[in-house]
């Protein structure tokens, strides 16, 4: 197949909203600088539910979505020396070239080599796309379009694996999981002892609880409005709870009152600007840190009082837990194995890809945290 044109099923968002449909899609050769990779398990992220759903300001259509994923190399383009037919990788919807202005600055793990291309759905060499249906082009996404038994990514969008690791359950660490352990690692680098506030508890929050337990967090505090949440998310170091609607007071003040003055940490893992506001404001003054994670939609903005700050909050965000892929994706898989981090825990359902559409329905009920599809 190399060198040739694959001919293969893939998923086309080809309206927003529009149930997807699984297509014969054409998925042209790698260029210079670029992997085809055989996917073999996907999960479903609330990131493609949203980008989907229209209110991505840089969601495009005809689309192939999906961003968290595992496969092997089928075939590399001229000049790829990193990766060979045969490895085990993930897809890394954070580049990381290790040569750009970010890369080289050493306090981000955000990357500049491809991601134009990547937010427009086109490859970088030529601008164009590499899969097409019956020569009509189709976008990418993320620069990772994993909805599909094949897709081509940017050689600084792909991270090596060791091939022991089983691919239907390492695939989520491609986003949610590395997301929710990094923002406590990385972006709040939260010190044992701490109280910590998490909003949301749906696989990103309940990574945010495992992080800050293995942090050495002295109280978890979750915060969700779907109490069945809490039973499950005791497993993964929520010590406490608490339901918004099961109070008169804003929940800013429920925590404060709750933790003498205030938490250390709060992460918001919704993507809803009012809990934004709220996970700042319940931290301590003079030094509680905010971390936002969920991707909030289009036109939404943030906003507190800009004493809240003068008082000494401070307020972050985090893209992929702040984790470097390429380098560190790799060091993931091998917690996973050696028994350091969950993976496991969080897949709540195995679905096919002809089921999508049905995987994308349980993603919006309460119980599905993860559901991995085989390709
Ligand atoms: P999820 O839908 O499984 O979890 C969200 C949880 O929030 C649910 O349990 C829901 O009941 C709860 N919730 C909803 N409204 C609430 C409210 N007002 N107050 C309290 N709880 C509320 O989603 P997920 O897959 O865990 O992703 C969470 C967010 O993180 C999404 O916005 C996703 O797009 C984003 N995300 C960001 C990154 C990043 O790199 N920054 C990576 C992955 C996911
Ligand atoms: N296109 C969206 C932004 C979406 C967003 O913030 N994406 C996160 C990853 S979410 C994974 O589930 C991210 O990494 N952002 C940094 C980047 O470079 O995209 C919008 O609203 O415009
Ligand atoms: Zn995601
Ligand atoms: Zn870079």
């Amino acid at each position: 197949t190399q060198g040739q044109v694959i001919t293969c099923k893939a998923a086309v968002a080809w309206e927003a909203n529009k149930p997807l449909v699984i297509e014969d899609v054409q998925v042209a050769p790698p260029q210079a600088g670029e992997v085809r990779v055989k996917i073999l398990f996907a999960a479903l992220c609330h990131t493609d539910a949203y980008t989907w759903s229209g209110k991505d300001p840089e969601g495009l259509f005809p689309c192939i979505l999906g961003h968290e994923a595992a496969g092997i190399v089928e075939s590399v383009g001229e000049g790829v020396t990193e990766v060979q037919p045969g490895d085990h990788v993930i897809p890394c919807y954070q580049a990381e070239c290790g040569e750009c202005k970010f890369c080289k600055s050493g306090k981000t793990n955000l990357c500049g080599k491809v991601r134009a291309a990547t937010g427009v759905g086109v490859m970088m060499n030529d601008r164009k796309s590499r899969f097409s249906v019956n020569g009509k082009p189709i976008y990418h996404f993320m620069g990772t379009s994993t909805f599909s038994q094949y897709t081509v990514v940017h050689d600084v969008s792909v991270a090596k694996i060791d091939p022991k690791a089983p691919l239907e359950k390492v695939c989520l660490l491609g986003c949610g999981v590395p997301t929710g352990l990094g923002a406590v690692w990385n972006t709040a680098k939260v010190e044992s002892g701490s109280i910590v506030a998490v909003f949301g508890l749906g696989t990103v929050g309940l990574a945010v609880a495992e992080g800050a337990k293995a942090a050495g967090a002295s109280r978890i505090i979750g915060i969700d409005i779907d109490s069945k949440k809490f039973d499950r998310a005791k497993d993964f170091g929520v010590t406490e709870f608490v339901n918004p609607t099961e109070h008169d007071k804003p929940i800013q003040q429920v925590l404060v009152d709750l933790t003498d003055g205030g938490v250390d940490y709060s992460f918001e893992c919704i993507g809803n600007v009012s809990v934004m506001r709220a996970a700042l404001e319940c931290c301590h003054k003079g030094w509680g840190t905010s971390v936002i994670v969920g991707v909030a939609a289009s036109g939404q903005e943030i906003s507190t009082r800009p004493f809240q700050l003068v008082t000494g909050r401070v307020w972050k965000g985090t893209a992929f837990g702040g984790f470097k892929s390429r380098s560190q994706v790799p060091w993931l898989v091998d917690k996973y194995l050696k028994k350091e981090i969950k993976v496991d825990e969080y897949i709540t359902h195995n679905l096919t890809l002809g089921e999508i559409n049905e995987a994308f329905h349980l993603l919006h009920g309460g119980d599905c945290l993860r559901c991995v599809l085989s390709m």
